[in-house]
C-alpha cells in the first residue's frame, strides 16, 4: 500500500483542477498536458498507487517527468503544495467558489467578470435572481443545481458523518459504562437517534460520585483536549474538533434526562405540549404535577412515555415526523432490529476495486453471523474502479463456486452478483446473457449526473423495467455534504419499482446513506422493498451494515420491508420474482 490511499479518480481530479487553474491564469499548453494525464489515469486499468510503487509513473501515457513528480508528492504527502499555491493566486472568495460542485475556474471567472460574483453569497444571490441562466455554459437547470450545491457546501465542516464517529462514541459509552462508579451510561442526542450527521456527541451518566467520573471522562484516551469540566457537565474534544458532552445526573432522574437530552428538540417540544395538556410539567428532571413536587415519572424513559399514554418511541423515530400521534394510537411500526440482518448484498472484492478476496469477504461475513453475501464488483464500464469484463465475470463465477465448496457446511453462501453501470439510456453495461445467470444484479448510476430531471427519470425507469435488474444501487447519487442528489421524479421511479418488484438499495457506506431516512419512508409507502448493502470495499466495511439498519429504522421500516432480513431460501425466491 502507498502511504496514502488515493484512488485514481482522486488523483485525476487534482490534475483536472490544476489544468483548470492554469487555464484560468491564461497559461498555454500546460493545461492540455494536465488534462491528458488526468484522462489516462482515469481510464487506467490498475491503481496509480501500484504503478508508483513500481516506479513506473512515467510509463502512464501523458505523464512526463514533471507531472510524475507531482503525483509522487500527492501520493506521499496526501496533498500538493503546488495546487495550494495555484489556488492562492485566485482572487479572494474565488477559492471558496471552487468548493461548489459544478463550479470550476472557468465558470468562476465568467461569473466574476460578467456578474461581479466574488464569493458564495454573491453566487447564491445571482442564482436566486435568475441571472445565471443567460451566461454561456449555464442553463436554467444549472441554477437549481447550484442552489442545491450551495446548500451542501454550507452544511459541510460543521457536522460529522455518523459512520466515521460512531465507533469512537460507542467506545466512550462502553468505557463509561464499565467504570465502577457509573450506575448507567448511555449516548444521547443526535448520535443516539442515529442521524446521518452529528453536531456533537452527547452522553449521559448516572453516578453518586460525579467528581471521580468527570476526572475519568477527561482522561479517556480518545480525549485530545478538555474544554471544560464541572460537577454536572464536562466537554472533551476527540480528534481534531469533535466535541463530546457528558452530563451527570442521579440514577432516579436518569430516564427523564435521557429522554430530554436525546431530543430531537422538536420531538421534545411536542411531548412537552402533551404533558402541559394534562396539567403536568416535563423537563430533564422529570415529569411532574404542575403544583408542588409530585413526581409522575422520571427513572426510566419508558415510564415517561407510558405516563403520557403512548407506546415507547425508539430514539431513531424522535424527529417529530408523526411518531407521537402513532405512539398514542398504537400504530408505530415494529422497527427492523439491528440483529435482523442475515446477509449483505453489495460487496466488492479484489476483482474490482476492493481490498480483500472473495474468500476473505465470505469469512468476514461469517464472523458477522450472516448466512450469505453477494459479491457485486463493478462492471467494465467503470474503468476507474477496475470494472470487470464479461469474460472475467465468468472466471469469477468459478472462483465463487470454489469458495462455496471450501466453506461448505460453515453456514455461509456466496452469491454471484454485479454492480452494473446504468448507461445514459438506462441500460446496464453488461450483456443480457451474462446478467441472466447472475444471482443478483445491482444497477447504479456512476456517470452522467448532469442530465435533466426528465432525462434522469427516463433513465431510471428504463433501468427499473429491465428484465435482469434486481436492485437500484445508491438510488439518488448523493454524497453527504459533497454532492446533492441528482434530480428525478422519485415517486414515479418508486411506483414503477414496486410494480416490477425491483428493490431500492439503502447503501450503508458512511458518505452515502442513500436512500436516506426520509426517502426510505417514501419508498416503503410506495410499496418498494429495500435491500441494505454495505458497499464494502474491504472486510472492515461490513460494519457499515448497522448504519444502513439505522437509516431503515429512521425511515420507519419493518424487517419485512428489507430483503436481507430473509433467510437465503426466501431471498432466492424473491430474486426469482
Ligand atoms: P446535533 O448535536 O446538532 O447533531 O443535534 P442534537 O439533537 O444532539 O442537539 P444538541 O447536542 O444541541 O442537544 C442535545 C439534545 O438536548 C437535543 O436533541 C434535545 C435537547 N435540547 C437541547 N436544547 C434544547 C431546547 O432548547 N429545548 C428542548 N426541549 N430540548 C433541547
Ligand atoms: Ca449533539
Ligand atoms: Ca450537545
Ligand atoms: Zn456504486
Amino acid at each position: 500500500m502507498p502511504p496514502t490511499s488515493l484512488t485514481n479518480a482522486d488523483i485525476a481530479a487534482v490534475l483536472y483542477e490544476i489544468a483548470e487553474l492554469l487555464e484560468f491564469q491564461g497559461v498555454k499548453f500546460k493545461p492540455r498536458a494536465y488534462q491528458r494525464a488526468a484522462q489516462s489515469i482515469e481510464s487506467l486499468g490498475e491503481d496509480v498507487g501500484d504503478v508508483y510503487a513500481r516506479g513506473d509513473l512515467e510509463e502512464i501515457p501523458g505523464v512526463g517527468e514533471n507531472i510524475a513528480a507531482k503525483i509522487v508528492t500527492l501520493i506521499e504527502e496526501g496533498e500538493l503544495p503546488y495546487l495550494a499555491d495555484l489556488r492562492k493566486e485566485l482572487p479572494a472568495g474565488m477559492v471558496e467558489l471552487l468548493e461548489i460542485e459544478g463550479i470550476g475556474p472557468k465558470k468562476a471567472l465568467l461569473l466574476h467578470k460578467k456578474l461581479g460574483v466574488d464569493d458564495v453569497d454573491d453566487l447564491e444571490a445571482a442564482a436566486k435572481a435568475g441571472k445565471i441562466r443567460g451566461l454561456a455554459g449555464f442553463g436554467e437547470t444549472s441554477e437549481e443545481n447550484l442552489l442545491a450545491a450551495i446548500q451542501v457546501y454550507r452544511e459541510r465542516g460543521s457536522r460529522f458523518l455518523l459512520g466515521y464517529i460512531l465507533p469512537d462514541a460507542e467506545a466512550i459509552e462502553a468505557a463509561l459504562a464499565g467504570h465502577p462508579a457509573v450506575i448507567r451510561a448511555c449516548l444521547a442526542g443526535s448520535i443516539r437517534r442515529r442521524k446521518e450527521t452529528i453536531g456533537d456527541v452527547d452522553v449521559l451518566v448516572a453516578t453518586d460520585d460525579p467528581g471521580t467520573v468527570s476526572a475519568f471522562f477527561c482522561s479517556l484516551p480518545q480525549a485530545t483536549r478538555v474544554v471544560m469540566t464541572g460537577p454536572t457537565k464536562s466537554t472533551i474534544v476527540v480528534g481534531d474538533n469533535l466535541h463530546v458532552d457528558m452530563r451527570v445526573v442521579t440514577a432516579e432522574q436518569f430516564g427523564a434526562a435521557l429522554q430530554y437530552f436525546t431530543g430531537s428538540k422538536s420531538h421534545n417540544i411536542a411531548l412537552r405540549q402533551i404533558a402541559i395538556g394534562r396539567g403536568w410539567k416535563l423537563s430533564e428532571y422529570g415529569l411532574f404535577a404542575r403544583e408542588g413536587e409530585t413526581v409522575i415519572a422520571r427513572e426510566r424513559e419508558e415510564d415517561i412515555y407510558g405516563a403520557l399514554d403512548m407506546a415507547y418511541i425508539p430514539p431513531e423515530l424522535r424527529e417529530d415526523r408523526g411518531e407521537i400521534a402513532a405512539a398514542r394510537e398504537g400504530t408505530l411500526p415494529d422497527l427492523i432490529g439491528y440483529g435482523d440482518i442475515r446477509g449483505g448484498l453489495h460487496v466488492h472484492t479484489t476483482w474490482s476495486d476492493g481490498a480483500n478476496t472473495i474468500r476473505e469477504m465470505a469469512e468476514a461475513a461469517l464472523a458477522c453471523g450472516w448466512e450469505y453475501i453477494a459479491v457485486c464488483d463493478h462492471s467494465a464500464g467503470l474503468p476507474v474502479a477496475h470494472g470487470i469484463s464479461p469474460g472475467e465475470i465468468l472466471e469469477q463465477a468459478k472462483e465463487i463456486e470454489q469458495v462455496n465448496r471450501d466453506l461448505a457446511g460453515k453456514g455461509i453462501t456466496v452469491l454471484h452478483g454485479i454492480e452494473a453501470n446504468i448507461d445514459k439510456d438506462g441500460l446496464p453495461d453488461v450483456p443480457k446473457k451474462i446478467l441472466r445467470d447472475l444471482d443478483v444484479v445491482v444497477a447504479s448510476v456512476h456517470s452522467g449526473f448532469r442530465q435533466t430531471g426528465a432525462e434522469m427519470t427516463e433513465r431510471l425507469l428504463a433501468a427499473v423495467s429491465h428484465d435482469h435488474v434486481d436492485i437500484i444501487g445508491h438510488p439518488t447519487g448523493r454524497l453527504i455534504q459533497r454532492r446533492p442528489a441528482y434530480r428525478f421524479d422519485m415517486d414515479a421511479v418508486f411506483s414503477a419499482a414496486a410494480a416490477a418488484h425491483v428493490m431500492m438499495e439503502i447503501n450503508a457506506f458512511p458518505t452515502r446513506l442513500d436512500l436516506s431516512d426520509v426517502h426510505c419512508r417514501r419508498a416503503r409507502d410506495a410499496g418498494v422493498t429495500m435491500a441494505i448493502g454495505t458497499d464494502a470495499h474491504n472486510r472492515d466495511h461490513l460494519r457499515f451494515m448497522a448504519l444502513g439498519v439505522a437509516v431503515a429504522r429512521r425511515g420507519w421500516l419493518e424487517a419485512g420491508d428489507v430483503v436481507n432480513t430473509r433467510p437465503l431460501k426466501e431471498l432466492r425466491a424473491f430474486l426469482e420474482k
